[in-house]
């Protein structure tokens, strides 16, 4: 495969052969696919053949690939220069679509990935407290700044170390890390520490796989963190504008001191955001002492491919449509697993969802690392074979775009029925 070849000259230049690591498919073995084009809900690679995706570059595409739409207005856009250090009107405009839609958002900052947003997040809430703890939890992925590669899920997990050489011990000693839905342990925290300055978690998370919150564990995180003044930080990279318009904390109806976005905001183009009061938001540069700063922080490229995205996103019927769609599509993979003896739970939020090679409930990371990876592996490459797209990782999410019709849905779901006799074999 050209694929094959492409992948050995690009390891000669480029770590591992990617920007990325989850990219090279280190979780499930095997040849990473170069991709060459891809338009409404499939791929295609440089060996000509064509997938049903769904991992839409890891959640923003969830109009489907090349949008005519965000196409053109790229194209009208570009043809007026791509970016001047300097404000634009659009960065007002994806202001005031952000605001609008995110409940707990008065004020919002663009950066370039949700890397920098929760980086920039945790720092606001450390120079707003003056205290320099922070909590997360395992299997949840936050980017890679130094305070957060502290046993962090998605890449860094299917790696199996669980810090990352290069992270300070002086560094890592601050983060505190906790089990997923486990309210107790977070309160034990509080008990022991006084000095938190901010709890960030994926209100969904995605980054283990799909594993959604039980009943009542994020009105704890809120309680507990609001009685010791500890700022919430909602990580909604992934799950904003993708499980409601409002993210997470609508569907939950929590309101997060802070919400760091990102994915979808830029419809495909690099962006991240966060958010949260105006009195909060105030204390950034230069209104306020805490710095943050970026070349192409708000470029006129990103912020047309997210206004043209979260505009189309402003009908709520979209959702429902997700919702429909994403449920047949998970109902068909049970039922395909049922018939078949292979044992899979799938969890599932709207259109993000995993299955779980398991027979166990997966509410958190333990759970979830007890998924069977081999056979994860072995589902993944048997689907490529059958001309769908997964996650190259079982501890990824996999997500369903407004292009996915019925009948592509359906055609995955035949798939998996051929994929999964041929491993149950
Ligand atoms: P980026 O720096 O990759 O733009 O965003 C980091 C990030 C922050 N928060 C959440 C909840 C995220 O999911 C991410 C990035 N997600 C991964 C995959 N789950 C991106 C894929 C990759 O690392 O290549």
């Amino acid at each position: 495969m050209r694929s094959d070849e492409l992948f050995s000259k690009a390891i000669e230049l480029i770590p591992g052969g990617v920007n990325s690591p989850v990219r090279a498919f280190r979780g499930v073995g095997g040849t990473p696919r170069f991709i060459k084009s891809a338009r409404g809900a499939t791929i295609t690679d440089v060996d000509g053949r064509t997938y049903i995706d769904y991992v839409g570059s890891w959640g923003p595409m969830i109009l489907g690939h090349a949008d005519e739409e965000v196409v053109a207005a790229l194209q009208e856009v570009a043809a007026g220069g791509t970016s001047f250090g300097a404000p634009t009107e659009l960065e007002i405009e994806l202001a005031q679509e952000v605001v609008a839609a995110v409940p707990s958002i008065e004020m919002v900052r663009m950066v370039s990935s949700g890397t920098e947003a929760t980086m920039s997040a945790i720092r606001l809430a450390r120079g707003v407290t003056g205290r320099t703890k922070l909590v997360k939890f395992e299997g949840c992925y936050h980017g890679h700044a130094d305070s957060l590669l502290v046993k962090a899920g998605s890449g860094v997990a299917t790696l199996g170390f669980p810090d990352s050489p290069g992270v300070p011990a002086a560094l890592a000693e601050n983060t505190i890390t906790l089990s997923f839905n486990n309210a107790a342990t977070l309160e034990a925290v509080f008990a022991e520490h006084t000095d938190i300055a901010a709890v960030i978690i994926e209100p969904i998370v995605g980054n283990m796989g799909c594993v959604p919150p039980r009943p009542g564990y994020l009105e704890a995180v809120r309680k507990l963190t609001k009685a010791n003044g500890t700022m919430l930080i909602f990580d909604e990279v992934m799950t904003g504008f993708r499980v409601a318009r409002g993210g997470a904390q609508e569907l939950y109806n929590i309101a997060p001191d802070l919400t760091t976005l990102g994915k979808i905001i830029g419809g495909g183009l690099p962006v991240g955001a966060y958010g949260g009061s105006r009195e909060l938001m105030n204390h950034i540069a230069p209104a306020g002492p805490i710095y943050q700063a970026g070349t192409l922080s708000g470029n006129p490229l990103s912020m047309t491919a997210g206004l043209v995205t979260l505009r189309r996103l402003r009908d709520r019927s979209v959702y429902a449509r997700l919702e429909a769609s994403s449920r047949k599509l998970c109902e068909g993979l049970a039922g395909v697993a049922q018939e078949t003896g292979i044992k899979t739970i799938t969890n599932r939020v709207g259109s993000m969802w995993t299955s779980f090679f398991t027979d166990e409930p997966v509410i958190d990371w333990q759970t979830a690392n007890r998924s069977n990876r081999e056979q994860y592996g072995a589902f993944f490459h048997a689907m490529l074979n059958e001309g769908v797209y997964l996650a190259p990782s079982q501890f990824e999410a996999a997500f369903v775009s407004l292009a996915h019709t019925d009948e592509i849905v359906e055609q995955t779901i035949e798939a998996a029925r051929k994929a999964l006799r041929t491993i149950a074999k």
